[in-house]
């Protein structure tokens, strides 16, 4: 079959939507660092719609890690397919956005010169929790990493995206340029700061005045992205040449529900994004919470149980009526009231849908990839919602099963003996701290909880936290997940 390109773009299906711009005019205004699924089906499609008008916002998708984006689109001249569905078929669209692919370590210095083009103004990110470098407890830059102190002394050649956005800065401002816009669009609470505090907190290390120049003139908007885009497998990819008559080595597959929330704080400009239903707002920071504490913490929980009751997909563990229940339970008495800035919003209308999400049959969302990464994830996904329940002397029996299914899961093994595959930047760490606990729930509890870049100082000091962990995570030792849950529903609070 032939493949996806420009040169065979005419030959799509007419039901298929494609690039209604010309391409051949686009110019690259953005420079996206973590082409990953998630990006190439949110900012990119909403960018893709704008091109016509506009065509100074192209992308160049950049891989800070693996060289398998590229491989996969450069062939096509960037060109890919996104596919929405929710089980009644599939609406199918070429999004042609991308004006070029690049892989950061083969070419560390190219980056830096595309980064200190006048013409890019705007550089986003979707690198992942562990692309920030930082403690996930307390958001400090970590000053120790061997890749950010490889970048203190080389940065002309940086590893990292805290490296890449300074070196670029520091080449812009040495120019006597304008600084671009920097939009962090990952899911950690108020992004835009956070990634603000490290750029700066580098830059000081590495020249006061650099630094002081960033935190005066540089922009870093604060985001809320939201759209489900599990990992593509080869039964996706083989749909997708059977419905565009064209191979794509790399098809995305996602839902409809699509949100993206920004604050207005470009220095250069945006793209006309609101018309595609992206919100600008003068404070995200709740909007973020909501998400990262009801969708994110559900999707956390529902992967570590799931995975313990032998549920492949988020769609087969909500099939489980406990845990569907638990999940309900969950949001509803116990992460909701913590959400006291959106209490005028319809958090019920948000919860109801984001149930109806997680049930998408058509998704094939693995719990295993949600699992992973947990170490970083579990701080704004759980533990700050627990942190402000115990202040409020609120019960978390719920959100404590959560927590002890991930120190369950951690362990490496599943509950018929068989090894978990453990995708962590801690994962040997955990694992050895679980190895020499042994299976006592006690004992596997106070090591993990020694471990001060995901609980902090204070969680594992405080019994109110300590003692629901530990008996949840003795529940799941001695009878499985299942009753666990069960035993959760009969006897959590309900206020
Ligand atoms: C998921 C998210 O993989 C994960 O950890 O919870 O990627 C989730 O699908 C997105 O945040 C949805 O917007």
């Amino acid at each position: 079959m032939p493949r996806l390109s420009n040169a065979t773009l005419a030959q799509l299906p007419a039901a298929i939507g494609r690039p209604n711009y010309d391409r051949a005019a686009l110019t690259t205004g953005i420079v996206h660092l973590g082409i990953g699924a998630f990006h190439r089906a949110h900012q990119a499609v909403y960018t893709d719609g704008l091109l016509a008008d506009d065509p100074r916002w192209g992308i160049l998708g950049v891989s800070l890690r693996s060289p398998d984006t590229r491989d996969a689109l450069a062939p096509q001249n960037g060109l890919y397919s996104v596919s929405v569905t929710d089980g009644d078929g599939a609406r199918r669209q070429v999004i042609g956005a991308l004006t070029g692919l690049m892989v950061a370590p083969e070419n560390p210095a190219d980056l830096v010169a595309r980064l200190a083009d006048p013409a890019v103004r705007i550089v986003s990110t979707t690198v992942t929790e562990k692309g920030y470098s930082h403690d996930p407890a307390t958001g400090a830059l970590r000053e120790d990493d061997a890749d950010i102190r490889h970048d203190l002394l080389n940065l002309e050649r940086p590893h990292t995206t805290i490296g890449a956005i300074v070196s670029g800065l520091e080449r812009r401002r040495a120019a006597g340029g304008a600084p671009f816009t920097v939009l962090a669009c990952d899911n950690l609470p108020d992004n835009g700061h956070t990634l603000r505090g490290l750029v700066i907190r580098f830059a000081e290390l590495r020249d006061p005045d650099l630094g002081k120049w960033i935190a005066d003139e540089v922009r870093f908007p604060s985001t809320m992205v939201d759209r489900i885009v599990p990992a593509t497998t080869d039964a996706d990819r083989a749909s997708v040449a059977a419905a565009l008559g064209l191979d794509d080595a790399w098809p995305v597959m996602t839902e409809p529900f699509t949100q993206w929330v920004i604050e207005d704080d470009f220095g250069l400009g945006r793209p006309a994004w609101d018309r595609f239903g992206t919100q600008f707002v003068h404070d995200v920071a709740p909007y973020e919470l909501m998400k990262l504490r009801l969708l994110n913490g559900s999707h956390s929980t529902l992967a570590y149980l799931g995975y313990l009751m032998g549920r492949e997909t988020v769609a087969d563990a909500m099939s489980e009526p406990g845990l569907c229940r638990l999940i309900e339970e969950m949001m509803r008495l116990e992460v909701s009231p913590t959400l006291a800035a959106m209490q005028n919003f319809d958090l019920a209308g948000y919860r109801a849908s984001l149930l109806a999400r997680f049930r998408n049959p058509a998704l094939r969302h693995r719990t295993w990839q949600i699992a992973m990464d947990g170490s970083q994830k579990l701080p704004q996904r759980l533990l700050g919602t627990i942190r402000e329940r115990l202040a409020q002397g609120a019960p978390i029996d719920r959100l404590a099963l959560g927590v002890a299914a991930w120190m369950r899961y951690v362990t490496g093994r599943d509950e018929k003996g068989q090894p978990i595959d453990v995708r962590d930047p801690l994962a040997a760490r955990l694992r050895a701290l679980a190895g020499e606990a042994g299976p006592a729930a006690p004992r596997l509890a106070r090591a993990l909880l020694s471990v001060s870049e995901i609980f902090g100082a204070d969680l594992p000091n405080d019994p109110r936290f300590v003692t629901p962990v530990e008996v949840a995570l003795d529940r799941l030792f001695a009878h499985g997940a299942r009753a666990a849950i069960d035993h959760a529903l009969a006897t959590a609070a309900t206020r």
